[in-house]
């Protein structure tokens, strides 16, 4: 009986009756509270230069807009695990040096000059380069380039303070000294198969701290017409840690895919929760029935177990997404399901 006092009584001994809750406790399968969703890059823009004029980076240690998935929104977050945010800096900014148990990223959009100093070491920028800044690892930014530098930045702080395990630090200086050569994560192991034997991993995440996009463009260039790819994603490449052959950091994978022109893909959904930075070309990603249309620098969210499925519009252009995605959290617990689906529309 509903109106049964015995009910009340259990609120007030820390009690709860499991038949009222077991339904959303153990879900036939998993239904995200984030939705599908894209970020337009042509109306953030000028939201970001807008706030490089207001607020400088003395009022805030980062001038970042955050991505927030209006099924996210306290605490906000753009999938269920991962953040995504667009960051500005000016030429002769500097941004405080710090560091977090969240491992992150950058992918470069737009500017030169900048560089990010991690852990000593100076990552410079150019667009399409992907910047690890793994978990504890201080960081701090510097431009004196001439233009606005603006970049996606990525965390997985909603899989960390969920997991209750986020720490954080000032650096005691506004940035920290160079201690170690210029780009060497990159000099050293970004060449395909040939790995440094005097060195040892110093962690879970990869050593390269910069992938170019010279490289990733080589590689896309290299594969041309030589592979049909995934009837899902086209031609998928995955950002390697050169120590395991896995993901580059222990909780965020990374990829980039060239869907050819006119190209339709298979439908799919997985447990994996997906953030996709759009890198050149236009097309529309079907997500649970809801058209997503997207072209250059938009950003865009798949959620977990979501039907989807890439489309590229152009019959004479490719298309090419970067994305990241929480698969090594998923497939390290055994949690990994994926199967063709029909996201509809
Ligand atoms: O640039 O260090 O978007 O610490 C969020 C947290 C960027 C950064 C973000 C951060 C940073």
């Amino acid at each position: 009986m509903t109106d049964d006092p015995a009910y009340k009584a259990l609120e007030n001994l820390g009690a709860a009756p499991l038949w009222r809750f077991y339904g959303n406790l153990f879900p036939a399968e998993p239904k995200s509270r984030a939705v599908p969703y894209r970020w337009s890059w042509q109306n953030l823009r000028p939201q970001l230069l807008h706030f490089s004029q207001t607020l400088s980076l003395e009022e805030a240690e980062r001038r970042v807009l955050m991505l927030v998935n209006p099924g996210l929104t306290d605490p906000p977050a753009t999938v269920n695990t991962l953040y995504a945010g667009l960051q500005i800096i000016l030429p002769g900014e500097t941004a405080q040096a710090h560091r977090h148990t969240s491992n992150a990223f950058r992918f470069i959009l737009e500017g030169s000059g900048a560089w990010t100093t991690v852990n000593g070491e100076r990552v410079f920028m150019a667009p399409g380069d992907l910047l690890l800044t793994p978990g504890w690892h201080w960081h701090d930014h510097t431009h004196e380039g001439t233009d606005p530098m603006i970049w996606l930045d990525a965390l997985d702080y909603p899989l960390i303070n969920a997991l209750e395990a986020g720490f954080y630090e000032k650096y005691p200086q506004r940035l920290q000294p160079v201690t170690r050569p210029d780009d060497a994560g990159s000099r050293q192991f970004l060449h395909g198969r040939l790995t440094p034997t005097w060195l040892a991993p110093e962690g879970p995440n990869s050593p390269i701290t910069r992938y170019t996009w010279a490289e990733t463009q080589r590689a896309l260039d290299a594969i041309a017409d030589s592979a049909e790819g995934s009837a899902v994603d086209g031609i998928v490449l995955e950002y390697t840690n050169p120590w395991t052959g896995g993901p580059v950091m222990p909780t965020i994978g990374c990829r980039v895919q060239r869907l050819r022109p006119g190209f339709d893909g298979a439908g799919h959904q997985q447990t994996t929760s997906q953030i996709f930075s759009v890198v050149r070309g236009a097309g529309a990603t079907i997500v649970d029935g809801v058209r997503l249309d997207w072209s250059q620098h938009d950003t865009f969210a798949i959620p977990g177990w979501a039907s989807y499925r890439h489309v590229n519009t152009s019959g004479s252009d490719d298309a090419v997404l970067f994305s990241y995605n929480d698969e090594p959290v998923m497939r390290s617990l055994g949690l990994y399901r994926g199967q063709s689906a029909d996201p509809g529309a």
